[in-house]
């Protein structure tokens, strides 16, 4: 995984936005050197030679204005243009903030498919990306820097951001406005793939979770029973109920937890649930650290291998 920053872009908006940033970092540089040069010959010329009108209009007025013209001109159109509709072809991701991680629900037109994740997106590379972006609380921001620019997500208002991946890859994206204790513990991935990949991952998160194949597994299904997990969490084929929490039907198959709290490991499971009031102090969701060794194995095992 790259290290975030919209220089190395993988995404269109990125790339107009590392183009632009580009051109003014050169053109501020130029007229750097320029103001250098002459304040050594300021330094070195004679009182009498020097025409302050001359330079104070020129250099004062005229010459700032014809520069900053000629930027915003040039800069004007590389602006992201406002769709208020998806193009026909683009995938449609609703992304709804909640303090603090990121429901995340795919509607493709092209194949009727409707299915609610959480905390990772998958997007194919070359097709557009249609983002609503909403939040469920308070105001949160919506920050994959090597794919666009930032977008508030703000409660009963949906934005609209149109993004395509230009390569695959995995992106790091934060939260980028302070939401409340847990603000920076805010992260999400964002995954690149190829289409045909991509397609089949989507169809395989809109089928029901697995049925548990061991002993232990089934015993971690009932765990997630028992303690009520499914108050808060849909697992879909096991419980229906939950939508204070993230959907887990699919779990397994993300590469982080706590959105991007930790990696998601036998090891990271366990502790996320036996601790994460510790991890994530504040989190909506209350630490398990009464159950038995035994059980939090068989939950996290469980949950892994909800794929
Ligand atoms: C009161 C509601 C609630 C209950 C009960 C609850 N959770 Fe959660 N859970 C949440 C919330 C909210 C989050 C998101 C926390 C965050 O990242 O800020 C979460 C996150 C998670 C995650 C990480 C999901 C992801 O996409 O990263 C897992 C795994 C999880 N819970 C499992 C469980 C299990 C197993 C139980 C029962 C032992 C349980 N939860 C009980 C609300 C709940
Ligand atoms: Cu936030």
């Amino acid at each position: 995984m790259k290290p975030a920053g919209m220089l190395p872009a993988a995404g269109d908006a990125a790339q107009s936005i590392a183009t632009v940033t580009w051109v003014l970092f050169a053109g501020g540089l130029v007229i750097f050197i320029g103001v250098m040069l002459l304040l050594a010959w300021s330094l070195r010329a004679r009182a009498s030679a020097v025409r302050p009108r001359l330079w104070l209009l020129g250099g004062g007025v005229i010459f700032p204005g014809l520069v900053l013209a000629a930027l915003f001109t040039w800069a004007l159109p590389r602006m992201p243009a406002w769709k208020p509709l998806p193009p026909a072809n683009a995938l449609v991701v609703t992304v709804k903030a909640h303090m603090w991680w990121w429901e995340v629900r795919y509607r493709d037109p092209v194949t009727g498919v409707d299915v609610i994740t959480a905390n990772e997106i998958r997007v194919p590379v070359g097709r557009p990306v249609y983002f609503a972006l909403t939040s469920a609380d308070v105001i949160h921001s919506f920050w994959v820097p090597q794919l666009a620019g930032k977008m508030d997500m703000l409660p009963g208002r949906m934005q609209h951001l149109l993004v395509t991946a230009t390569e695959p890859g995995v992106w790091r994206g934060q939260c980028a406005e302070f939401c409340g204790e847990q603000h920076a513990q805010m992260a999400l991935h964002v995954v690149g793939m190829a289409a045909p990949d991509f397609s089949f991952w989507l169809a395989a998160q809109s089928r029901p979770a697995p049925a548990p194949a061991t002993a232990r597994q089934m015993q971690g299904r009932d765990a997630f029973l028992a303690n009520r997990c499914s108050a808060c969490h849909t697992v879909r084929g096991v419980s229906d109920e939950g939508r204070l929490g993230p959907d887990l039907t699919h779990f397994g198959s993300r590469l982080h937890l706590g959105a991007g709290t930790l990696a998601n490991t036998a090891d990271g499971r366990e502790r996320w649930l036996a601790h994460l009031q510790q991890i994530k102090p504040g989190a909506r969701m209350p630490s398990y650290d009464r159950l038995d060794p035994q059980t939090l194995e068989a939950l996290g095992d469980w949950l892994g291998s909800l794929q």
